[in-house]
């Protein structure tokens, strides 16, 4: 489908960063389809992970190269790549200055929990890369694009757990009998979703002190692997993960479920968290770019559509599970993490809606066709990755490695 040169100038051009992970590659895909010009920025140390620590994906992913040709032939749409870390002020630098985004989604940083729960040099790094990487970002705004709108991944994890409903951003406090609406407490609970907190710090100030325009979309888990675009061909799959270390929780449970490995319920189970499908990340991120930020704005977005709590997870997973003929189990798993796990949980969540959001509900529908994909590649499955190996209280400087 060729453009012609009017069509070209017209259209909005997006840097995804991070786009050859489990979100982004989805999110490319899904904004190349609509016809934004898209370019990805990645340093491919997603899949340095899975080598490092001899993990897989549960589906089998082609080379970022194999998957922006792939895509190319099949639609005749262009996806431009740059390889490189963000870290590197020099390379990004150069990838702004040659694409010229107009909004940058940055999905580009170290995103487990547990990951960063390792050792030292693991909690060191998630922190630096993720930091300082979004630092940069800011600074090639700044730069080299001032207009140009960034759409980061922030984490509902950010807020905790607290005891009264979680605002989407900013809450509005009277105090001593003056009010005022100050950004909502944050109360990170891994090294990781610390990194995000300390990230939204910094964009708030440089919105506030540069005149940049901001969206920080507080994501809750996703779930799901297909969309439209990354089903149209086997090379184009996401990847789906479900070790101990990368894999979340309603991904994991039905792999597990796939493989007649007893669910793992960490703890009590009553840990409560906002998920989403796959399907709505992509829509809320294009959601975000189509309606930006002003200048000088810190939005702040709460991006799941359903709270579920560990239990009522795994008892759905049994359910569907037992529909389709597997005998589904489950078990308490001492809790490697230090968390709540009987709290209140009520999280608003209504901006992306007022924007647009048509959400794909968790329905039977999906769990079962999220079980045939685990059952089509259970034998790709190392089960030795499923049980935790990660403890929260057991971080030490030491370098550990995380095989079973
Ligand atoms: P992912 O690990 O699959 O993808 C992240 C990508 O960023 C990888 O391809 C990696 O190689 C790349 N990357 C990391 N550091 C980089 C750097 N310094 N320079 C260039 N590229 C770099 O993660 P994901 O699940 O797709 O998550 C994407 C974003 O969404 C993350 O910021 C994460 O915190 C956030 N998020 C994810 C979930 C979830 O359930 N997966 C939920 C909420 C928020
Ligand atoms: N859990 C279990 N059993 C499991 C796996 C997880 O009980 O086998 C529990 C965890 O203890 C936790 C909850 O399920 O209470 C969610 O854990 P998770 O591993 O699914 O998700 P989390 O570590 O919070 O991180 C994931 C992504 C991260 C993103 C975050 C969104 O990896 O990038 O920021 O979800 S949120 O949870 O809203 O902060």
């Amino acid at each position: 489908f060729p453009q012609n040169g009017s069509d070209v100038a017209n259209r909005k051009k997006v840097l995804v960063i991070g786009g050859d992970g489990y979100c982004g590659w989805a999110t490319a895909l899904h904004l190349s389809n609509k016809n934004y010009e898209v370019a990805i920025v990645d340093n491919l140390v997603r899949r340095l992970f899975d080598h490092q620590l001899g993990l897989d994906s549960l589906t089998p992913i082609s080379s970022i190269h194999n998957r922006i040709r792939r895509w190319k032939s099949l639609t005749g749409k262009d996806i431009q790549l740059y390889i490189g870390d963000i870290c590197d002020f020099e390379f990004l630098s150069e990838a702004f200055k040659s694409f010229e985004p107009d909004a940058v989604v940055h999905f580009g940083e170290q995103r487990s929990a547990p990951y960063s729960m390792i050792d030292r040099s693991r909690a060191v790094f998630t922190q630096h890369n993720n930091v300082i990487g979004t630092l940069n970002v800011l600074f090639a705004i700044k730069e080299f694009r001032e207009e140009c709108h960034l759409v980061k991944l922030g984490t509902m994890g950010e807020y905790g757990t607290p005891n009264i409903d979680i605002e989407e951003g900013y809450i509005t406090i009277t105090h001593n009998g003056r009010t005022d609406t100050l950004p909502y407490p944050k109360q990170a609970s891994s090294f990781y979703h610390l990194s995000k907190v300390h990230d939204s710090h910094n964009i708030a100030f440089t919105c506030k002190a540069w005149g940049i325009r901001a969206t920080d979309l507080n994501q809750g888990v996703v779930y799901g692997v297909r969309t439209d675009e990354t089903a149209m061909h086997e090379e184009l799959c996401n990847r789906l993960d479900y070790d101990a270390v990368f894999g979340t929780a309603l991904n994991r449970f039905c792999v597990q479920a796939a493989v007649g490995h007893p669910l793992t319920v960490y703890g009590k189970g009553g840990q409560t968290r906002g998920y989403l499908d796959i399907r709505d990340t992509v829509q809320c991120v294009e959601l975000a770019i189509a309606n930006p930020a002003q200048p000088g704005e810190f939005r702040v977005f709460n991006q799941f559509t359903e709270q579920f709590s560990v239990n009522q997870l795994a008892a759905l997973v049994t359910k569907a599970g037992e529909k389709l003929g597997l005998e589904v189990q489950t078990i308490s798993v001492p809790n490697p993490r230090v968390e709540a796990e009987e709290h209140y949980y009520n999280a608003k969540h209504t901006k992306l809606v007022e924007l647009g959001l048509k959400p794909h509900l968790l329905s039977d529908s999906l769990i079962d066709s999220l079980l045939n994909f685990a059952i089509k590649f259970k034998d790709r499955v190392d089960t030795k990755q499923i049980m935790p190996s990660v403890s929260w209280k057991k971080i030490g400087v030491k370098p550990k490695t995380v095989a079973a």
